[in-house]
């Protein structure tokens, strides 16, 4: 599948929807998630523009993946979690409904299940 450059996470790269960012270098921004499964479920995503993971390329990968780390550390300190969950989803039948490559940042805490 190709990349459609009208999808939602491209509009919020150039700015034409609004969003909660957290994070920005010259590669990727993070922002907080609109339908959060925890208080502080926040999105990473790379400046390129890659549908997922399958199409993406090594370099986006490489520089992304360190500002996944720097987010998860940072969400779990701000939100006082137990830890965090890092996931992301392949094409519909994996769960994606946004298509461009995004990492989810999930700060969990013991015996507290995620929202639906
Ligand atoms: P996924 O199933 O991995 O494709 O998750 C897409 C996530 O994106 C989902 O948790 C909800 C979030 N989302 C959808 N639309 C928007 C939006 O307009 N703004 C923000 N901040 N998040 C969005």
């Amino acid at each position: 599948m190709s990349y459609d450059t009208n999808n939602i996470f491209a509009k919020i790269l150039r700015g034409e929807i609004p969003s909660h960012r957290v994070y920005e270098d010259d590669h990727a921004i993070a922002f907080m998630d609109v339908m959060p499964q925890a208080n502080g479920h926040t999105l990473v995503i790379p400046k390129a523009p890659s549908r997922n993971i399958l199409d993406a390329d090594p370099e986006t990968l490489s520089r992304l993946m360190p500002v996944v780390q720097k987010v998860a550390v940072a969400v779990k300190a701000a939100f006082e979690a137990d830890g965090v969950t890092v996931v992301q989803f392949n094409e519909p039948a994996a769960g994606q409904t946004v298509y461009h490559l995004h990492f989810h940042v999930i700060p969990r805490n013991e015996g507290v299940a995620l929202k639906p």
